[in-house]
């Protein structure tokens, strides 16, 4: 750039130029920083400012905050930052108190194994990605209140994670009052006997051991022995997504096993319908409401029981309690605890008429069962639950008793049902249930048609290809003695059995939820401490919160430990363990001082992230998460919101479940414990698209520097060689990434803010493409154009009133700029921008001062600094982020009018007042059905109809 403005720069010294950008941009960034321009000040407390300011009405405008990566930012990164900036800028011109702020999530994975190549201790290679990244974002003036800033790591703040996993550690679901409670006061009910101990047991004569197994079974955070996927090869639990289809760790390829290892868990699932009933008050993206009422799966069916012999029965959860008399064998998750040996269902010897198919070939069942459980855990349940999968399992030796038809049906266990869902037992009814039906056919299982199919198949499931699952059907051979379901539709059979079974006490209508409660610990380094203890008998107990923060002690070796890599029977070890010093401790928790031994694990990095809005609130407050006043005022319900949040929260769709229900959740608990006063973190979610960018790979598909690659004739070529071009991500890995960096010291921030938020509707991805970047480096020279001379530097504004006509071209733009502004279309309020420069760049002479002043105003959300500049060059002295936004004149908005006559015959028979951009095909109709037209015409017929919009139509008729 700087090439080509070398001869037009001596010419016109005071043009804009990227060297004149950089200058202004880094001038108006330390002015505003000096000045504390984006200060948000608070109602109360130490953030308190102008009380003016704090009583205009208020919007908390957020980012989901990044992770600080080693590889710093591309261009693709700061898309949502700057469409935020633009509309929090917009919302401060038009009379808000504004909070916009940036912090750090910066707990995880990259840096502690960074750490474990390096030996750099984690938190000093965050820090230094942290300066790099604040840095490129400060060059690109984002408008951020930075007394507001933190990063997750700060103990500052993570004693606040840690004081929240306390709060919720000490609570329990009422499921009563729907609401959760402090322990306590569960612990007084229990007590004074107004609740009943689990089993009926006197709570006063339990053991401390005893009472916190019992609280355990309450507690919102709880540790449990919860089957987990084990990597013994690489020592570390690991997520189901890190799994491959086949077992194995997809990093490493090393067996994964399924182990009961202690681990932390969060009692989402207590919070499930909440989660999903207030999803309802949220303005958010269907497709993100759905992706959640998807995950946590709410069904509604039965639980029905199904007795086994004399000494117990087996539960079953299903949607199609109408379908019960079609049951004709059962089947259990390898784990359901039933199978045990000492639940006793599994016989000592294959009962008569035992099929060979279903022993295995084992000899007695519970060499069989055994053999079978074991091939099952080293299957994920992905794979344990793909359709087209051959269905393996293996026959119980029990029989149980199906509570309609009295029939015996046998007992299986099978790794298509899955022990994390509904009772992790099924009744198979395998004429209407496409995996019952593939099992039933490789285990010769006998099949009942109980709802009459609708296509031509016939009743005799002996002769199907398939199941028929059809809901809209009727029942058939469902009757016994007491009750029949014959004749009824599905919904109408399903109520009606469900009463029988309840009467009888042996089922009842349910609601299932797919939500499974969420694994909170992690044999990791780089994340929260738990501040949790254990005392002698290993009873856990929370730290007070005068111990809080609890840091991460220093550990030589940040890796885990690897083991035999078969070895299912290992125990991962936690870097945090291996610091004896800082694990055994001798602690005063109120009753003199004991011996404890710290928890090992840290949180998942998912923690840090599930309250931040709340600390940008009160980020200093020492004494409290946040104080009540000030997240009432920030966050509280309102008219339009009645679960209050943040106003508006921009981040990529990726999100959609993890982050957003986590963080939804500890809102909820923090609501219900009176902490906060909002039930929801977030009222409106905005994902914005992604910048793609071309792949360019050679021969081999290997991707080669897109900045190399140069196009001919349409083709692409890199050191002389054809390559291919598809677009993609953007990232290091395909060469392809474009730093921000590169952009502002090639035209400047403005331009970037302007080309990034022009490229196209925000929601929607769109390629980058470097060489049209120049386009808004243009308007904005021609903007300054308009208002500064390039040679002399003077400003060329005259005090003389505007012509009507750039009158209508301003507020035309006023207009629709300011609404383009708040549904968040930046794209077309450039394109508005653009055309009324454009005129009045054509309109030539000086401009009106207050037209060159309105329409740098306009521009100010989107360029900021130009737009600074341009203010105090008019003139003015404060700073225009806090100008009011220019208000469009409704006079000069509506359209012009043009006179179109209308001819029949020649003959002039109406005039019509019609915009003067009016189409041809619109002006037809208008005249068509005019009533002077309609009554000249007589019902004559129209031969031909000539127009010349926006002045004339003639009609030929008769
Ligand atoms: C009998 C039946 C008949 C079923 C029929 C379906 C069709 P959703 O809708 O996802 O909630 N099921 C229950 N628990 C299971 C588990 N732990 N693992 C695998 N499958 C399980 O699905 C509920 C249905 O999935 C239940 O209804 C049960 O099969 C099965 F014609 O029961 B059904």
């Amino acid at each position: 750039m700087t090439e080509i403005n070398t001869a037009a720069e001596t010419a016109a010294p005071h043009r804009y130029t990227a060297a004149m950008a950089a200058d202004i941009e880094a001038r108006w960034q330390d002015a505003w920083d000096a000045e504390g321009t984006y200060e948000a000040p608070n109602p109360t407390g130490d953030l308190a400012g102008d009380a003016a300011v704090a009583a205009r009405p208020k919007k908390f405008i957020m980012d989901m905050f990044p992770y600080p990566s080693g590889a710093g930012l591309h261009v693709g990164h700061p898309l949502g930052y700057i469409a935020t900036d633009v509309f929090a800028r917009h919302a401060r011109m038009t009379g808000h108190n504004v909070l916009h702020t940036l912090g750090f999530d910066a707990f995880g994975l990259p840096a502690e194994q960074y750490a474990v190549q390096t030996g750099t201790h984690p938190r000093v290679s965050t820090e230094a990605n942290m300066e790099n990244m604040k840095a490129q974002l400060r060059r690109l003036g984002l408008g951020h209140d930075k007394r507001r800033s933190f990063a997750t790591i700060d103990p500052e703040y993570y004693k606040w994670t840690q004081w929240i996993f306390l709060q919720i550690f000490n609570s329990w679901y009422d499921d009563e009052a729907k609401h959760a409670r402090p322990i306590a006061e569960l612990v007084e009910r229990f007590e004074n006997g107004t609740r009943e101990v689990p089993g009926g047991r006197d709570w006063n004569a339990l053991s401390a051991v005893e009472r916190a197994d019992v609280l355990g079974e309450y507690r919102l955070a709880y540790a449990s022995d919860a089957p987990v996927n084990w990597c013994p090869g690489l020592g570390t639990v690991l997520a189901n997504e890190e799994v491959t289809a086949d077992g194995r760790s997809e990093r490493g390829n090393f067996p994964v096993f399924k182990a009961k290892l202690r681990q932390w868990n969060m009692r989402i699932t207590a919070y499930a319908d909440r989660l999903l009933d207030d999803l309802d008050a949220l303005d958010w993206p269907e497709a993100i409401k759905l992706q959640q009422r998807n995950w946590i799966g709410r069904s509604e069916g039965a639980r029905v029981d199904f007795q086994v012999g004399d000494t117990g029965a087996i539960t079953v959860f299903t949607t199609r309690q109408d379908t019960l008399f079609g049951a004709t064998y059962m089947v259990l998750a390898p784990e359901h605890p039933l199978v045990d040996g000492a639940a006793k269902i599994v016989p000592a010897a294959w009962p008569e008429g035992t099929r060979e198919v279903w022993t295995g070939g084992h000899a007695t069942p519970a060499e069989a069962v055994d053999a079978y459980r074991k091939q099952a855990a080293a299957k994920s349940d992905v794979e344990r639950q793909a359709d087209a999968k051959e269905k393996t399992g293996v026959f119980t030796g029990a029989y149980a008793t199906n509570p309609v038809s009295g029939e015996q049906v046998p007992v299986f266990i099978a790794d298509y049902v899955l022990m994390g869902y509904g009772t992790g037992a099924i009744m198979a009814v395998p004429a209407h249930d496409a995996r019952d039906f593939a099992f039933a056919r490789a285990f010769e299982l006998p099949m009942r048609c109980v709802v009459e199919p609708s296509d031509d198949r016939g009743t005799d499931p002996s002769t199907w290809d398939d199941a028929f699952g059809s809901y809209e059907a009727k029942l058939i051979n469902s009757s016994n003695e007491d009750v029949t379901l014959d004749g009824l539709g599905v919904v109408e059979a399903k109520e009606r059995i469900t009463a029988w079974l309840a009467d009888r006490g042996i089922g009842e209508g349910t609601v299932n939820f797919r939500l499974r409660d969420w694994l909170f610990s992690r044999q990791r380094y780089w994340g929260e401490p738990f501040p949790i203890v254990y005392d002698e008998d290993g009873v856990a107990h929370s730290l007070p919160e005068s111990m809080l923060p609890l840091e991460l002690p220093e550990v030589e070796d940040y890796s885990p430990r690897t083991f035999d890599p078969d070895d299912a029977d290992t125990q991962p070890e936690t870097p945090l363990s291996r610091n004896e010093d800082w694990v055994n401790v001798t602690l005063d928790l109120g009753d003199g001082p004991k011996k404890y031994r710290r928890e090992t694990n840290t949180m998942p990095n998912w923690a840090g992230s599930c309250w931040y809005e709340l600390r940008y609130l009160d980020p200093h407050n020492s004494e409290k998460l946040v104080d009540p006043a000030i997240e009432q005022y920030w966050m509280g319900p309102r008219e339009g919101m009645p679960t209050g949040g943040v106003d508006l929260y921009v981040g990529g769709a990726e999100h959609a479940v993890l982050h957003l229900l986590y963080a939804r959740f500890w809102s909820k608990i923090l609501f219900d414990l009176g902490h906060i006063s909002s039930a929801e973190p977030f009222h409106k979610l905005y994902n914005q698209g992604m910048i793609q960018a071309f792949v360019y790979r050679d021969a081999r598909g290997i991707a080669v520097p897109a900045a190399e690659v140069e196009e001919r004739d349409g083709a692409f070529y890199y050191q002389g060689e054809k390559v291919s071009r598809v677009l993609g991500k953007m990232g290091k890995s395909l060469k392809n990434a474009v730093t921000p960096d590169e952009i502002c010291s090639e035209y400047g921030a403005d331009t970037l803010r302007l080309y990034e938020m022009a490229m196209g509707p925000l929601d929607v991805s769109r390629p980058w493409d470097t060489r049209a970047v120049v386009g808004q480096y243009r308007l904005l020279q021609r903007l300054w154009r308009n208002i500064v001379d390039e040679t002399t530097g003077e400003v060329t504004v005259v005090d003389e009133p505007a012509d009507e006509d750039t009158l209508r071209a301003l507020h035309k733009a006023i207009d629709g700029v300011s609404q383009d502004m708040v549904a968040m279309r930046f794209n077309t309020a450039i394109a508005k921008i653009t055309e009324l420069n454009n005129h009045l760049t054509k309109s030539g002479g000086a401009l009106s001062r207050p037209v060159a002043e309105q329409l740098v105003l306009l521009a100010a959300p989107l360029a900021p600094h130009i737009a600074e500049e341009l203010w105090h060059r008019l003139g003015h002295t404060g700073s225009v982020v806090h100008q009011d936004f220019p208000v469009a004149d409704p006079a000069y908005v509506v359209d012009e009018t043009v006179t179109c006559v209308v001819q029949i015959k020649g003959k002039v028979k109406a005039r019509l007042e019609v915009s003067p951009s009016i189409t041809d095909a619109d002006l037809e109709a208008l005249a068509l059905a005019d009533p002077a037209v309609v009554g000249a015409l007589g019902g004559a017929e129209i031969r031909k109809v000539i127009v010349r919009a926006p002045k004339l139509v003639n009609i030929v008729a008769g």
